[in-house]
């Protein structure tokens, strides 16, 4: 027979168990740094967006013009910022980055701190203004819009003298006063020495480390416009990735230290195409590509248009690995886009669309080895939910683990989509992904990093059950989505 006294004991300690679980409720895991901020979180979820490369070159049939190009070769015929605005969205991209000055110095705004500009073409009598008109179709149409400004200037005279850097803040003030809101500025390292420079027609190399003087003018264009994503080799918010060929690393962290970096340093494409696993800097990287050999249109690539196919291949190697993708499509000598890139464009959304059709796992059954604090917050069925902020994750000391996607019956699958929950940090390590086929498991692909997301092409294979398995992260692998198609 229990004592009365042991009962009561049994009784309080149990109360006390229960009034301690409600007060230590299951805590979410701390942050593995460096994160991305809110800023850098936004320009994730934009995934694609357009590039476009438009000035003097288009008439003159360069990719890289001296600087000595009279203003008067600068003269679309049947210019058309509409169409781009309509085509760019149809295929799915969310915004443009316009070169308003490639490296000869041609402005496609009248600045008044220059003479070549469009105010001293034929075009529309030297009224027309190609900035404003993009800028504004891009904002009354949903689109984002970006400014490319070239740094190396081959008009300029003063070009590797402080004054000169003095005009191109000027500029960035120009465009960033009249023509916002701007969501990206973009600027390059590219510096090959030989130019115009006002008549001296010689070669100059600048110091790319400390010329320009980045931090000073990102401060100057921040006040301006606080939520602004600079790109360069080095960031601050993003990083090239280190090829113009379409392609994130397969291994794509996006940490690196850029403390030992710049834009214009040679030998780190390797680096900027993986980023480092331990690297000091939440940078993620941008993949640039054109979708012609050149980034300015030229007819005789009329027939070298990339396909569907290869913008699809594209698409998986930088969308697909975590990182964003801004695709060049060159207006031609009308100021239009060509009918070979329109088709092209249309074929590639068209893939898309088919491709990633219907979502097998959405609000799918999934199980988990293990799960948080067995807390309901952090189970198995967050990674199908179609909720964003809510994820699988493990406790503290487990950093592996496996997901299990019943889709009800058998299936057949081609694509699984994998998302990080990034704002606590980039953790997985390597993943598997295995199918439930004639009573076993069989591997099917295996990968390095997820990041924001990672899209897996898998041989198309029939099954009823697919299993994700987190074989190797830097601490609790935190996953908030999955989808199979
Ligand atoms: C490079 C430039 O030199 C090319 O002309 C082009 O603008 C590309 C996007 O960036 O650095």
């Amino acid at each position: 027979m229990i004592k009365p006294y042991l009962l009561v004991l049994v009784l309080f300690s149990v109360f006390q168990l229960f009034a301690t679980q409600k007060e230590n409720p299951v805590t979410q895991p701390a942050p593995v740094f460096p994160v991305p901020t809110e800023r850098q979180l936004a320009w994730h979820e934009m995934e694609q967006y357009a590039f476009i490369h438009f000035t003097t070159n288009t008439f003159t049939g360069k990719e890289w013009g001296f600087g000595d190009e009279s203003e008067e070769v600068f003269n679309p015929s049947a210019i058309d910022v509409n169409q781009w605005v309509k085509v760019i969205k149809a295929a799915g991209l969310k915004a443009i980055v316009l070169t308003c000055k490639h490296h000869d110095g041609f402005c496609l705004w009248p600045s008044k701190y220059t003479e070549h500009s469009v105010k001293n073409s034929k075009w529309k009598g030297g009224n027309g203004n190609v900035v404003k008109e993009v800028a504004d179709a891009c904002h009354k149409n949903g689109l984002k819009f970006g400014v490319y400004l070239s740094p190396w200037d081959r008009n300029r005279t003063d070009y590797g003298s402080p004054s000169y850097v003095e005009y191109y803040r000027n500029q960035l003030k120009e465009l960033f006063t009249a023509y916002g809101p701007v969501f990206e500025m973009w600027f390059d390292g590219a510096n090959g020495g030989d130019g115009y420079y006002g008549g001296a027609r010689e070669k100059r190399k600048i110091n790319a480390a400390s010329y320009y003087d980045w931090p000073a003018t990102q401060n100057m264009v921040r006040k301006m416009e606080p939520n602004i994503i600079f790109f360069s080799d080095a960031g601050p918010d993003i990083r090239w990735c280190g090829n113009e060929g379409g392609h994130a690393g397969e291994t794509n962290w996006s940490t690196i230290s850029t403390d030992s970096i710049y834009a214009g340093k040679s030998g780190i494409e390797n680096l900027l195409n993986s980023g480092q696993e331990e690297g000091k800097n939440y940078v993620p990287a941008e993949v640039d590509v054109s979708i012609r050999p050149g980034w300015f249109y030229h007819s005789e690539e009329d027939t070298k248009v990339k396909t569907p196919e290869k913008l699809f291949e594209i698409y998986l190697a930088s969308v697909g690995r975590g990182s964003n993708l801004i695709l060049n499509i060159p207006p031609d000598r009308r100021g239009i886009l060509h009918e070979n890139d329109v088709k092209a464009l249309l074929g590639w959304r068209k893939l898309i669309n088919e491709a990633f059709k219907t979502n097998l796992a959405s609000n799918a059954k999934v199980q988990a080895d293990s799960y948080r604090g067995n807390s309901k917050q952090f189970a198995a069925i967050n990674v199908t939910d179609g909720n964003k902020e809510s994820y699988w994750t493990t406790n503290d000391n487990v950093t592996t683990g496996n997901l299990i996607i019943d889709l009800g019956s058998v299936k057949q699958i081609k694509y699984v989509t994998l998302q990080e929950y990034i704002k606590l940090g980039q953790r997985v390590k390597n993943f598997t992904i295995s199918v439930w086929k004639n009573n076993r498991w069989e591997e099917v692909s295996k990968g390095s990093t997820i990041g924001y997301k990672r899209i897996v092409r898998l041989e198309p294979t029939k099954c009823e059950k697919v299993r994700v398995q987190i074989t190797a992260s830097k601490a609790s692998p935190l996953i908030s989505n999955i989808e199979i198609y």
